[in-house]
């Protein structure tokens, strides 16, 4: 349950952080698909409650309150969902979604599902799925992280909090796991995971069912990703209670290089990076720079490079898919000033169209990074290399580091303030001429870019000026002219 099922030649997965299933299905279509992106993660799908009134209205978190495990959400209904699915899967392209099982919705006054159901949280009373309150722990609150229990019986942000060591509790959300499998995802984002116990999580991965033998060889299991933040390795609650089941988002991963790149460790140090900084194992990670969470400064976040600081966050998100680590996702968002901003929508609340402009960028509110020239270019990239290891290691043992990834890929980072990167350097490509996929592209036989010249030796002169736009030079086979 730690094999993402990713189709040969993809790689990455991509956050479409309340996308619609009809965009998203016509983006693995016209873009992810062709691209060679793996997945899509998508928001939670389940009823959840709508929240018109709060300030602002509808804030993106509503779907973090659920009210039933019917499809119905923002996104579309079940059979948009199911229609997005197949679709997916027809080019290629897997889906995972995010599930929420560890709680039902908080108490609100006059509470209404985005389906019409109408719950009564203030009792613990869900009659759409249906949980009453002998189904749930007992009231507290999630406030001290060095206590296991109190993270994993208490309420977290006053969310009721289900007792998942009830088999009637169990099968609801091994019935809602089902459905899900019976229209094709490939395996789910398991929210709060880490709120709940881990022989429990074991015991529902166990129950859910093999994968829809209409995209996957029969006797597949479902994938897991669970959102256990584990920072600072000081609570109570550890990642590796996880690991033997599933996978576990790394949230260390994104501080870490956020950190590095921001030039608060130089990256230099970069060069051992992986299980010696107290990373999980390659296998049981899912690496990531930012999240819907800690892009907003929560969630463990803070500190985190997001599309806001543009140029730092396409050079991790570029080392992240140039180092052989994890399972790798990229965010893709829309804009936002206010953190607790829902979607861009119109004046009803229905979510707007992602428009692609004509450069292939999106519009109507949509930052759509995974279409970043840099950011897609990298994905190919890791196609790529796939199988290599790192080469032929460079640094200026400071903020300048170049490698390779065997005789398919190099690639070089120049994150020092105010100075040139000017190297000749040792890579593992055959002579030619290479288009660097981060200033531009191959077009025709030519590059609309920066184009490095490998010489027979494999040495090649790297430049990357202070002043340019990017401070990543990168180059592969697929890019040679
Ligand atoms: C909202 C309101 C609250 C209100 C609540 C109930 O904001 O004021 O009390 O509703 O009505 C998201 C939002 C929340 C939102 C919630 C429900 O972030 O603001 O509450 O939806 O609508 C911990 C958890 C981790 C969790 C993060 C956010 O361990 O699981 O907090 N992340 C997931 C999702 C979130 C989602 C939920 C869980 C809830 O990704 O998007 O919340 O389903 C340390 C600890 C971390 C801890 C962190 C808290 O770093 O190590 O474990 O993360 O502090 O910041
Ligand atoms: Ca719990």
């Amino acid at each position: 349950q730690k094999d993402p099922h990713w189709v040969d030649g993809r790689n990455t997965i991509v956050h479409l952080f309340e996308w619609k299933f009809s965009d998203i299905a016509a983006e693995c279509e016209r873009f992810l698909g062709p691209m060679g992106y793996a997945g899509v993660q998508t928001s939670p799908v389940n009823e959840y409650l709508a929240l018109p009134n709060n300030s602002p209205s509808r804030p993106w978190w509503e779907r973090y309150q659920p009210v039933s495990y019917k499809i119905i959400s923002r996104s579309g209904d079940e059979s948009a969902f199911a229609d997005m699915v197949r679709r997916c899967n027809n080019v290629g392209v897997r889906i995972y979604v995010d599930v929420v099982f560890n709680d039902m919705c908080a108490t609100w006054s006059n509470p209404v599902g985005y389906g019409g159901d109408v719950p009564d949280p203030a009792n613990k009373y869900y009659p759409a799925v249906s949980y009453s309150s002998e189904n749930f722990h007992s009231t507290c609150s999630v406030n001290n992280y060095n206590d296991a229990n109190n993270v994993r019986n208490c309420e977290l942000s006053g969310l009721h909090d289900l007792d998942q060591s009830q088999s009637y509790v169990r099968g609801k959300i091994v019935d809602y796991l089902n459905t899900l499998v019976s229209h094709g995802v490939a395996g789910f984002r398991v929210d709060a995971a880490k709120h709940m116990w881990p022989a429990d999580l074991e015991a529902i991965y166990a129950a859910v069912n093999d994968l829809s033998t209409d995209f996957f060889p029969s006797g597949t299991r479902p994938f897991f990703y669970q959102e256990v933040i584990d920072q600072t390795g000081t609570e109570a609650v550890k990642s590796s209670e996880y690991t033997g089941f599933g996978v576990v988002t790394e949230f260390k991963y994104g501080s870490m290089l956020s950190n590095a790149f921001k030039g608060n460790n130089p990256i230099h140090w970069l060069v051992n990076w992986g299980t010696a900084w107290g990373l999980l194992d390659s296998d049981s990670a899912l690496a990531f720079i930012d999240n819907h969470d800690n892009q907003r400064g929560s969630g463990g976040g803070g500190d985190i490079l997001t599309y806001k600081t543009a140029k730092l966050y396409k050079m991790a998100i570029s080392f992240m898919l140039a180092w052989p680590y994890g399972i790798t996702r990229v965010m893709s968002s829309y804009y936002f000033t206010n953190n607790d901003a829902g979607p861009p929508a119109d004046g009803s609340g229905n979510i707007l169209d992602v428009t692609i402009n004509s450069d292939n960028t999106c519009g109507n509110g949509w930052v759509c990074e995974h279409r970043w020239r840099q950011i897609y270019s990298m994905v190919a990239f890791k196609n790529t290399v796939a199988g290599t290891s790192v080469t032929n290691w460079w640094d200026n043992g400071n903020q300048q580091i170049a490698f390779g990834r065997g005789n398919a890929g190099f690639i070089a980072f120049n994150d020092q303030y105010n100075t040139d990167f000017k190297q000749t350097l040792q890579t593992g490509l055959s002579q030619g001429t290479y288009c660097d996929v981060m200033s531009g592209s191959k077009s025709n036989g030519a590059c609309t870019g920066k184009s490095v010249t490998v010489n027979g030796d494999g040495t090649a002169y790297i430049e990357i000026l202070s002043s340019e736009d990017d401070g990543v030079l990168a180059i592969h086979s697929g890019s040679k002219l």
